[in-house]
C-alpha cells in the first residue's frame, strides 16, 4: 500500500506543476473529494453524472486550474484529458455569517451547489466563462459540491473563487481557510442570522468571458 501511495505521490510531482492541480491522489481528509468520470465524446451537460459510475477519486483544498492546456490525465487513476468530469463534494466552515460571493470560471462546464442550493450555474461546452453568484450563510458547518466536466480537448479552466462579507476582491475558496475550529466548545452560534443584505451578483444570465490563453498546439494522445 505505502509502495503504490508513493508510486502515485511521485508520478503526480514528477508532472508539471501547472497541469495538475484538479488534485492528486493524495488524500486530504478535510479538504474536496471529487470522483472522476468519464462521459461520452459530444455529452453537452452535467446531467449525465446522475447515472455515471466515477472510474477514481482525487482530493483538493482548493480548485485553481485557470485556462491552461491539459493532457496528461490523472496521474494513478485515468489518463483521460478530454471528455471526463469531476464531481467534488465536501465541507466548509463559516467563522463570519453574512453574504459571501462566489465566482466560479471553467472550460467546459461546472455548477456550485451549497447546502445542496444551485448557487451557480455555468454547464455546457464552451470556452473559458465566469458566473458569479451569492448565498447567504449561517455560522457553522456548511456542505459544497462543484461539478465540473471538460469536453473537447485540449483547453480546461476551473476556478471557485470567493469573497466574504464586506470583501472587495475574490480570492481562491480553500477548504483550509474555512476550517472548524480546533476546540469543539467553539462550535455553536447562538447568534441569529444578520438582516438581509442586497445580492450585488445575482445577475447570472450572461457570463463574464475570460480570454482563452493563446492557441497551441494540438496534442492527441487518445487511447
Ligand atoms: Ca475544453
Amino acid at each position: 500500500m505505502r509502495t503504490i501511495c508513493l508510486m502515485a505521490l511521485l508520478t503526480v510531482v514528477s508532472a508539471p506543476a501547472q497541469e495538475a492541480v484538479f488534485g492528486t491522489t493524495v488524500v486530504i481528509p478535510a479538504g474536496l473529494k471529487g470522483d472522476i468520470y468519464h462521459v461520452a465524446e459530444g455529452t453537452e451537460s452535467l446531467d449525465v453524472l446522475r447515472k455515471a459510475k466515477p472510474v477514481g477519486t482525487i482530493y483538493t483544498s482548493a480548485l485553481n486550474v485557470p485556462p491552461q492546456h491539459f493532457s496528461i490525465g490523472f496521474p494513478g487513476v485515468t489518463e483521460r484529458f478530454e471528455w471526463f468530469a469531476i464531481d467534488y463534494g465536501g465541507k466548509f466552515w463559516i467563522k463570519e455569517p453574512g453574504v459571501y460571493r462566489f465566482k466560479l470560471t471553467s472550460d467546459d462546464a461546472s455548477t456550485l451547489h451549497i447546502d445542496g442550493l444551485l448557487v451557480i450555474d455555468n454547464d455546457g461546452i464552451h470556452s473559458p466563462a465566469a458566473r458569479r453568484g451569492s448565498v447567504r450563510l449561517s455560522g457553522g458547518v456548511h456542505t459544497i459540491r462543484v461539478r465540473y466536466m471538460q469536453g473537447p480537448a485540449d483547453e480546461v479552466a476551473l476556478t471557485l473563487e470567493v469573497a466574504s462579507p464586506g470583501d472587495d476582491t475574490p480570492r481562491i475558496f480553500s477548504t483550509e481557510e474555512f476550517k472548524p475550529p480546533g476546540n469543539p466548545d467553539e462550535w455553536n452560534f447562538a447568534e441569529s442570522m444578520p438582516p438581509q443584505a442586497k445580492d450585488m451578483d445575482l445577475d447570472r444570465s450572461v457570463p463574464e468571458v475570460i480570454p482563452a490563453p493563446e492557441a497551441r498546439k494540438r496534442r492527441r494522445f487518445r487511447r
